[in-house]
């Protein structure tokens, strides 16, 4: 890892979008987070541009003698400006002698450039021909749509059998080519590509929710939410109609614009009534979740007696049912902060569940790689259909039902709710507690 106290060099980045985004943490502009990502793992600092004003500060004669395309991010460096996000982002990694972003020998900075170059002309390409025309960036057209989405489909598919053995493109450490391509899916993850979409994709979802919650990521990205729904085909005029509830986007321009980002409008759909989770229509049960919960949280010692012992006393086989999980890439945890991450962005996509849940998750090992095994407590004898479709990582796991009338598998149940050290013979390098 990359420390983050080495000295650092000034520099200004001329997108006041960015450090708004930042503040606010709501959808930002992928291109200027590839300069500041590839900042924050090479210890240099870019101070952002105040009171930028998209659309007026980069129109004026001073910003276009920076960028005669008067498009952000720009960079002022103490030897002059330089735009396009990609170059932005390779001039500040350079700025670090021998910085791993740039790849370890010719061949990774030759893949590094490769991956670079894919993440511009193949995916953001073909997403900027599937978002924007629904954006009313660009007309609508069926036919390109449905090409755009072939040919985004094919680049995720080039990246997903890439991915399928590896945590990062290019070597055993994030470099810059996971900066440009994260930040250039995320584009498609935070506005059109909902989980339908990808989950033909495990390994990219996998990759993703990996890189943007890594930490230098989740600084300048803030916390990433998927697209619950693809933004509707704007209408073709925009006839003075009685308005809607929610604000829809503006009226479609006549001529193409080049495609750029702004802000989206948030397009949601009129409020359906939420339907009933099928989980409280469930027969009542003795067994109160939150009681347990409790009683797991407030035992600080003789953790067997009081608190193992209260979960079996607990315990309603009829309303409740335990499984075990065993991640089915456990070679591909060969970095310890990675892996925890990795289980850390998976229990907080459990949040959706937490209602009817309880998990243990432990890493296990003293050396790489490291495996990672958990215990979950569902509502119900299943596990639930919603958790299933919501949230990908559980079928990155092999998930077994516990049958709790083998006394070894009991027993490894309450060996997992305690944080049995050793545990199957093994350290445990981390345990996290969903609850
Ligand atoms: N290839 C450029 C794209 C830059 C770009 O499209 N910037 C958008 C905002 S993300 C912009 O400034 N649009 C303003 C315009 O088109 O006038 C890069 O990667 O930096």
């Amino acid at each position: 890892m990359i420390e983050d106290q080495e000295p650092f060099e000034d520099l200004r980045l001329g997108s006041g979008e960015v450090s708004g985004f930042r503040r606010h943490g709501a959808a930002g502009n992928k291109n200027a987070f590839k300069g500041l990502i590839a900042a924050e793992y090479s210890g240099v600092k870019v101070e952002l541009v105040k009171n930028f004003e998209m659309g007026v500060s980069n129109k004026t004669p001073e910003f276009l003698k920076m960028n005669p395309l008067g498009k952000v991010p720009v960079l002022e460096t103490p030897d002059g400006p330089v735009f396009e996000s990609n170059a932005i982002a390779r001039y500040i990694a350079c700025l670090k002698d021998e910085n791993p972003l740039l790849g370890a020998s010719r061949i990774e900075q030759a893949h590094v450039e490769q991956w670079m170059d894919f993440a511009a002309t193949e995916v953001d390409r073909s997403l900027a021909w599937h978002l924007y025309p629904r954006l009313g960036y660009l007309p609508y057209s069926q036919v390109t749509e449905e090409t755009a989405i072939a040919s985004l489909k094919r680049s995720l598919g080039a990246l997903n059998t890439h991915l399928a053995s590896k945590t990062f493109l290019v070597g055993d450490s994030v470099t810059l080519a996971d900066i440009v391509v994260t930040c250039n899916l995320y584009l498609g993850f935070a506005r059109i590509l909902t989980k339908s979409f990808t989950s033909e994709f495990p390994h990219v979802e996998r990759y993703f929710w990996t890189m943007v919650n890594q930490p230098n990521f989740k600084k300048v990205m803030g916390d990433v939410q998927q697209a619950v729904s693809v933004p509707p085909i704007p209408k073709k005029t925009a006839p003075a109609k009685e308005p809607k509830t929610k604000d829809v986007k503006k009226e479609t321009p006549k001529e193409a614009p080049k495609p750029k980002e702004v802000e989206a409008p948030v397009e949601e759909e009129a409020p359906k009534p939420k339907p009933k989770n099928p989980l409280d229509l469930l027969p009542p049960s003795k067994m109160i979740l939150d009681e347990w919960k409790r009683l797991y949280s407030n035992t600080k010692t003789n953790f067997r007696e009081v608190a193992i012992k209260g979960f079996w006393d607990m315990y309603d086989p009829e309303g409740y049912s335990l499984w075990f999980c065993d991640y089915k890439y456990n070679d591909e945890n060969t970095v310890s902060f990675v892996t925890m991450n990795k289980v850390g962005g998976f229990l907080q996509r459990m949040d959706l569940c937490r209602k009817y849940a309880f998990g243990k998750m432990l890493v296990i090992g003293s050396e790489p790689p490291f495996k990672v095994k958990g215990l979950w407590l569902f509502r119900g004898q299943e596990i639930p259909k919603f958790v299933m479709d919501e949230v990908y990582d559980m079928e990155l796991y092999e998930w077994t039902k516990v049958d709790i009338s083998d006394e070894a598998q009991k027993e490894r149940v309450s060996a997992m709710i305690e944080d049995q050290e050793p545990f199957e013979g093994e350290a445990l390098l981390d345990a996290k507690c969903f609850k």
